[in-house]
């Protein structure tokens, strides 16, 4: 179907892609020839940032390789509300792998196609972040080391959603999960520093890392097709609330992930074979505070005796990350 402008729209809503905007500012999903690689009628719930991340990722991936794509997805949230058999919300070749095995599953399909001559047909791997910083980290390591022809995207929402909320590597400290401590002294996950992928993404030297949130899905089109301009490994670390395992409404979800943004808690930047190459500014620093408190997995730190040191540790993460990767505007 060509292209046909949509009147009588807001011009800021992704509902019709942006379609009133000029063609440079409109999104992938403004074409109407997009492929809707992941359909309406899947099961997550109301409001969930990884349905709407991967949805830009993958239309932007097939946009960007001329529909010629295949993707592998690890165990998960995704792979679960997508596909209760014998339904399928994908219009694309795709294969669910093992939990911890995806990044290997698309390298062999890479291999595969390499052997048949078709280097036309890009691969994809996709999984949660327990699926990625937990057990299939080591897959994803060898896949880096060898530069496999593979672009891996983890959907961050910082637990194990499928199976109830239970913590992974990527879980925030002092957030509540069914495997952290309820009550006591310290509730919520521990103060650990966590694994923090995409600088050990960094660390192999890839073509290509970079992080976005379902809060700027320009960015995020943006980067998936700069990936796929590339060959060799590429990492997209895609922040994505959960209103289910983090206790937040439905409709707070992208602000939520613009605040993750915003109070530096999640850098948001790209790098090229190891080197930061850009950061997305912060516009204005906020207090942790106004992430932290629309989200029930926080509640304790805001009870009768608000927990103001745990707060501060918390801002100082945020602080940490504002000057690591240079995040505050010029001037600021
Ligand atoms: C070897 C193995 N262990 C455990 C499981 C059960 N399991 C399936 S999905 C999942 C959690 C997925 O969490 P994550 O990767 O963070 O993705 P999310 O559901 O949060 O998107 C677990 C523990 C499994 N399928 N295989
Ligand atoms: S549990 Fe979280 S990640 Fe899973 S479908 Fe629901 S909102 Fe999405």
């Amino acid at each position: 179907m060509p292209f046909q402008p949509v009147k009588f729209y807001q011009t800021g809503t992704f509902t019709v892609g942006n379609r009133l905007l000029d063609p440079h500012e409109r999104s992938v999903q403004a074409n109407m020839q997009r492929t809707n690689s992941i359909n309406s009628g899947h099961r997550a719930c109301q409001g969930c940032g990884e349905a709407l991340g991967a949805r830009y990722a993958i239309d932007a991936a097939m946009n960007a390789t001329g529909n010629q794509l295949i993707a592998a997805n690890a165990t998960g949230c995704l792979e679960v509300f997508s596909t209760p058999y014998p339904e399928t919300s994908w219009q694309i070749p795709w294969i669910h792998s093992l939990f911890g095995n995806t990044a290997a599953v698309a390298t062999g399909i890479a291999a595969a196609m390499k052997v048949k001559g078709r280097t036309d047909v890009r691969v994809i791997a996709q999984g949660g972040d327990g699926g990625t910083t937990d057990i299939g980290f080591g897959c994803l390591s060898g896949m880096f080391e060898r530069n496999d022809d593979v672009l891996y995207i983890c959907y961050d929402n910082e637990a194990y959603m499928n199976t109830g909320v239970q913590r992974s590597s990527a879980t925030p400290p002092a957030a509540r999960t069914a495997t952290t401590m309820a009550v006591g002294p310290e509730p919520g996950n521990v103060f650990g520093q966590g694994k923090n992928i995409p600088a050990i993404a960094m660390a192999h030297g890839i073509p290509y890392v970079a992080t976005a949130t379902v809060a700027d899905l320009h960015d995020l089109e943006y980067k998936v097709t700069k990936a796929m301009s590339l060959r060799g490994a590429r990492y997209i670390h895609i922040f994505v609330p959960c209103p289910l395992g983090w206790g937040s409404r439905s409709e707070d979800t992208i602000r939520l992930a613009r605040l993750a943004k915003e109070t530096g808690l999640f850098p948001v930047f790209e790098a090229e074979r190891g080197e930061v190459s850009g950061v997305s500014h912060i516009r204005k620093p906020l207090p942790v505070e106004e992430y932290l408190r629309p989200q029930r997995r926080f509640a304790h730190l805001f009870g009768a005796e608000p927990q103001v040191a745990v707060i501060a540790r918390i801002q100082a993460m945020a602080d940490r990350n504002i000057r690591r990767y240079g995040l505050l505007a010029e001037g600021k």
